[in-house]
């Protein structure tokens, strides 16, 4: 494996190394959990980025110091407690780099461990859903402040539908993995939406702001307490200029799926349009005093695009021979893509009752706006 003791050797950390074990759940980096005994034992986590998929890692974390040290400068402005549990600290290494990059060319980040804190693949409460909204507007709104020239874009292009349908166009006529012939179904799934959807992004770009946004609004990338409360948003690999849809997008595909992300039987994905006005309700506390109308009028419709999206990732990677995410069988990402396509085809049937719920919350001021703290 790794030799984690001489990699952390690195990092100004006192103590020494104990041990390393595999955590969380995610698709890209991998992730440990790191003991350190010194005084008292210390844990942190220890990330190897993916170096294939992010070309520009220097970049990617000078981003994240850019947008944990604003965000940390706005907590203390509020006199906010316990702020080490509320935004990530990243801890360097002694050649002042805030990453290490050993022999074999991995890129190493270590950060302060949060403790007792829980992450969720699937929303099972309104409450949070409502507080993964809060989260995720939150941080929008704490980074509004900055200039989007500050950050690279650390994946270009990373929610462009237009340049995704192209390279599941190219992936299908190579067939590199002789997949082809077994998806006719999902193939003309897509197909059939590609116009609207390369319409949707073309327009929405035009008319909205880039913000400094998250781009990667998974449930599990947020943390909360014992109590379900929230303490903070993590995975900031992505954090850079994109569209506010982009954000709440994704964010719905996860929280209004009632089953895993992996789920095998596609029956049981049914769009959760309670979870979609929880999460909104929260999203929009934090963040509806500084959307444009545009932004708001088209957060029901960047669900679907979001939604699109991952599906056609996770079956251009199964049509690829699943060169991007990880998989733990086979049919993994075909599975994966079924499951956005199904929740896609919900979203699909329940859209008019979507579009009145975003109407609603800015007709009936059912929202407690913030008023520009
Ligand atoms: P990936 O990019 O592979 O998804 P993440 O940065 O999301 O990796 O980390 C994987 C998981 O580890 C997260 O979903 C979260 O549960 C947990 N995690 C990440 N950072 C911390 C932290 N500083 N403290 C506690 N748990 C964390
Ligand atoms: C990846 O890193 P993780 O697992 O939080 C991916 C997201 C996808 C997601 C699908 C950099 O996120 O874009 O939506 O998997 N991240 C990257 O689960 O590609
Ligand atoms: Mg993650």
């Amino acid at each position: 494996m790794f030799d984690f003791k001489n990699i952390l050797k690195n990092f100004k950390i006192a103590g020494n190394f104990s041990e390393a074990k595999a955590f969380g759940s995610g698709h890209i980096n991998d992730t440990f959990l790191v003991k350190i005994l010194g005084k008292n034992q210390k844990k942190y986590v220890l990330q190897r980025k993916n170096g294939d998929i992010f070309k520009n890692i220097p970049g990617l974390v000078n981003n994240m110091k850019i947008a944990t040290e604003h965000i940390r400068k706005k907590l203390i402005e509020k006199n906010t407690s316990n702020i080490d549990e509320k935004v990530l600290s990243m801890i360097p290494c002694f050649n002042g780099e805030n990453y290490f990059l050993d022999n074999e060319n991995n890129y190493w980040c270590l950060y302060d461990f949060i403790d007792n804190c829980k992450s969720y693949n699937i929303a099972d409460t309104f409450q949070k859903a409502v507080y993964c909204g809060e989260a995720f507007g939150e941080f929008i709104y704490q980074l509004s402040g900055l200039d989007t020239n500050l950050c690279v874009e650390t994946i270009p292009e990373f929610h462009n539908v237009i340049i995704r349908l192209n390279n599941f166009h190219k992936a299908v006529d190579s067939n590199i993995s002789e997949r082809v012939c077994e998806l006719a179904e999902e193939i003309f799934f897509v197909e059939e939406r590609e116009e609207e959807m390369k319409t949707f992004y073309s327009q929405a770009k035009n008319i909205m702001p880039k913000r400094i946004i998250h781009n990667d609004t998974k449930l599990n990338n947020v943390l909360f307490d014992e109590n379900d409360n929230i303490l903070c948003v993590v995975d900031l690999d992505t954090v850079m200029p994109g569209l506010v849809l982009y954000d709440f997008g994704d964010a719905i595909r996860t929280i209004s799926n009632p089953c895993s992300e992996d789920e095998k039987d596609v029956s049981k994905i049914i769009f959760n349009i309670e979870m979609y006005e929880a999460f909104a309700k929260g999203f929009l506390n934090r963040t509806g005093n500084i959307l444009t109308k545009p932004e708001i009028e088209n957060l029901a419709c960047s669900a679907k695009l979001m939604t699109f999206i991952i599906g056609l990732r996770f079956l251009t990677d199964y049509i690829e021979g699943d060169v991007y995410f990880k998989i733990a069988h086979p049919k993994h990402n075909l599975e994966r893509a079924k499951v956005q396509f199904k929740l896609l085809s919900s979203m699909e049937e329940n859209f008019d009752k979507m579009q009145e719920i975003i109407t609603k919350f800015f007709e009936t001021e059912d929202l407690k706006l913030r008023t520009g703290d």
